[in-house]
């Protein structure tokens, strides 16, 4: 199914870790026994947690100057699962797929459903693209798509959202996630009102279409490629138009789409409270929307997303139900390992978030003793949770060292020849 990476290989793979990990992992529940948590208890929650692959995610991405192809790329929506399912495969933690379309799109889906089953695979998320013109295409998204003055525009861009829900439903996904490129980049180039008024329109029009059990994600962006403004520029435009649209609209966090030193996890907070939460793009940034690996930049924001998500889940606040699904571009690193990567420190920031004293904490903020209620926080993310992170990984088959089982089984090498390089240095971020 998954090739090399067998449970042979990946078993001799853990033989040779597996005496550290347990005296690691009992010195690990010794400290946690004596803070009274349980660490079988936290590593069964760490064995549920997951994070859905982007099927664009295992390409090799570009920036707005070059792109310089990956050994052994995957050409086509077939490959890309089979990528998919090596890191789910290793990490344990990825059993979904988000797709793109028409970047994933074939004639026939539900053979692409079949393949992905086969590998253990089911869909997330699907995502419509309207920021690219496709060859063929009647009309270009040059100057916008929902929100274009031109309504034939508008209703091209309208029509290919309702054929992405009839692809998830072949897929059995349950959500459409909307980011559109529209925007201007010049003061005065576009009304700020009347793009938003067209927007909702066709958002409505979509939304209408959408089968009774579906959600929609708006997904902001502050900037790029429109780089004066753009028409669904932050949370609030994105959870009013939610709020207008109706139950099933939800407002969607792509960690790399906000203003530097936007306090995240507020946001996180504020969507929780009013119902709104789709879920995440996650990914790291230092300048914009870098598409980093998760927790490569900002781990500290990470968990303190964490840290409301964890808390909203463990007071039950009702109707949450996020999408976690990783969105990033690797144009220096292998997209395996940047995925598998990311997968870990999502999850490990879902775990060190599970060890924050809430009882403990709330006390402090009653008192309103600051230092010690950050304490409370800084204390449970200074914990190395790897050995639990990796207790979990093997308890389910996974390796306990991803990147370097991963490594040792060659699986670029191995699969060169039947997958020849993508030709081509074109530009293009994805
Ligand atoms: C836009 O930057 C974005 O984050 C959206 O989620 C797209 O779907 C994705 O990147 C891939 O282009
Ligand atoms: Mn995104």
């Amino acid at each position: 199914m998954t090739g090399i990476f067998d449970a042979e290989f990946v078993g001799a793979h853990n033989r040779l870790h597996r005496a550290a990990l347990n005296d690691d992992y009992e010195a690990l529940g010794r400290k946690l026994e004596r803070r009274g948590i349980d660490i079988s208890a936290i590593t069964t929650a760490a064995q549920i947690f997951s994070v859905a692959i982007p099927s664009w995610g295992v390409g090799t991405g570009g920036t707005r100057f070059a792109r310089f192809p990956g050994a052994a790329e995957p050409r086509n929506v077939m490959e890309k699962l089979e990528d998919c399912a090596v890191i789910n495969r290793l990490t344990c933690c990825t059993p979904e797929v988000s797709p793109h379309f028409p970047w994933d799109h074939v004639d026939d889906l539900s053979e692409v459903r079949a393949a992905a089953q086969a590998l253990g695979l089911s869909f997330a998320s699907i995502n419509s693209n309207t920021f690219q013109d496709q060859p063929g295409q009647t009309h270009s998204y040059k100057f916008g798509s929902l929100t274009h003055t031109d309504k034939a525009m508008r209703e091209q861009a309208i029509a290919h959202n309702i054929d992405c829900i009839a692809y998830g439903e072949t897929l059995g996904a349950k959500s459409l996630t909307v980011w559109i490129a529209d925007g201007s980049n010049f003061p005065g180039q576009q009304h700020f009102t009347s793009a938003l008024e067209r927007y909702l329109d066709s958002m409505h029009e979509i939304y209408a279409a959408l089968p009774g059990d579906w959600r929609i994600f708006i997904e902001h962006k502050m900037f790029e490629p429109a780089f004066y403004s753009t028409v669904i520029q932050d949370w609030g435009t994105s959870v009013l138009c939610a709020m207008e649209l109706g139950e099933k609209a939800y407002s969607l966090v792509d960690l790399g789409h906000h203003a530097p030193n936007v306090n995240i996890e507020m946001i996180v907070a504020r969507l929780i409270q009013f119902k709104k939460l789709a879920g995440f793009h996650f990914n790291d940034s230092k300048y914009g929307d870098d598409d980093l690996d998760s927790g490569s930049i900002h781990p500290y924001q990470q968990f303190l997303v964490f840290n409301e998500l964890v808390d909203a889940e463990q007071r039950g606040a009702p109707e949450f139900n996020p999408a976690y699904m990783l969105d990033q571009s690797h144009n220096v690193t292998d997209p395996i390992e940047s995925l598998m990567n990311s997968a870990m420190s999502v999850q490990r920031s879902y775990v060190q978030a599970l060890l924050v004293d809430r009882a403990a904490l709330n006390g402090f903020q009653q008192e309103n003793d600051a230092l010690m209620a950050s304490n409370t926080l800084k204390f449970a993310f200074e914990t190395d949770v790897a050995p639990i992170l990796a207790m979990a990984r093997a308890n389910r088959g996974g390796a306990i060292d991803p990147i370097a089982c991963y490594r040792a089984g060659d699986y670029r090498n191995l699969l060169t020849p039947k997958r020849p390089p993508i030709a081509g240095g074109a530009s293009g971020i994805v």
